[in-house]
């Protein structure tokens, strides 16, 4: 039993430095998806490096607007009956029940707000939900706390573990070892709980169609830099779509409660270049296909 579960380590730090060597040559990508702390920014999203997300994050300041004017306004109202209709001020109080023409305006006017916010989110629902023609199709597996990510078009998965999980030979904690992991991989302590020993992989400029689904129970596919977050049901397909502006590293989170683990299934996407993604292309249809896909395909039958 010992000795099995001492293999079994070796063979998962075997398997996590073999992981490391996957994470390949996008080191000195800045770190542009992550939360950050102590700073005005922490306030507020991480960067927009969609359309969808700057598009989400114009929405949310144009509807901040309203709901700003409205509080300002209904407190205002609040305040003027405090001050001005009090009993000492206003001893006899009037006394009708009905008011046609005020009626009239707090039923239409806030008609034209919702109007006019539905005018204005409708578009950018229904643009995250058109799912464009796909330049790469990848589909993301949530699973029992890792996910599994199909490169579709080129015949090869591969699994992506945070970088400290128990698949890594951590145990979820910051420990030492792990920074060590961390720091190998390109990152640092910062970035616990966020990196992963694989990466998503993605060109800049390039629409990416993210298939989204689960092996066991849900889970969701969320990366706020994108601004896109996607349920994965086990049984059912979903997608979600996006086109990265800026190289970068970009981190994401496991986002429906899904277990014991749920918080230790990040996700990290790397955006590179179209000619570092190609050079990753065909290093990954080596590493983790076994065999190049057309060889596997002429072989398969
Ligand atoms: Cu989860």
């Amino acid at each position: 039993m010992r000795f099995a579960t001492t293999l079994t380590g070796s063979l998962t730090a075997l398997a996590a430095m073999l992981g490391a060597t996957a994470a390949f040559a996008q080191d000195q990508l800045p770190l542009i998806g992550r939360p950050v702390k102590d700073t005005i920014q922490s306030m507020g999203f991480q960067p927009a490096v969609t359309e969808l997300a700057h598009e989400l994050q114009w929405l949310d300041g144009f509807i901040l607007v309203i709901i700003t004017a409205i509080t300002l306004f209904v407190t205002g109202l609040l305040v003027a009956v405090i001050v001005l209709h009090n009993r000492k001020r206003n001893p006899v109080p009037s006394t009708f029940t009905h008011n046609s023409p005020l009626e009239v305006a707090w039923t239409v006017v806030p008609i034209f707000i919702l109007i006019a916010i539905g005018a204005f989110s409708l578009p950018v629902l229904f643009k995250q939900q058109e799912i464009p023609v796909a330049d790469i199709t990848i589909k993301a597996t949530g699973k029992q706390w890792f996910w599994t990510y199909e490169y579709a078009d080129h015949d090869f998965e591969f699994d992506s573990y945070m970088i400290g999980s128990p698949a890594t030979g951590g145990d979820n904690r910051l420990t030492p070892e792990v920074e060590a992991q961390l720091v190998e991989a390109g990152y640092s302590r910062e970035e616990f709980l966020l990196a992963t020993d694989t990466a998503v992989v993605v060109p800049v400029g390039k629409t990416v169609v993210m298939q989204v689904t689960a092996a066991d129970v849900i889970h969701a596919w969320a990366m706020p830099a994108f601004g896109v977050k996607q349920d994965g049901v086990p049984g059912r397909l979903a997608q979600l779509w996006f086109k990265v502006e800026r190289e970068g590293v970009y981190f994401g989170q496991c986002s429906e409660l899904c277990g014991i683990a749920h918080a230790y299934m990040p996700i990290t996407v790397k955006a590179v270049s179209e000619a570092a993604y190609a050079e990753w292309l065909e290093r990954a249809k080596a590493e983790y296909a076994g065999v190049p896909a057309s060889v596997k395909v002429a072989s398969a039958d």
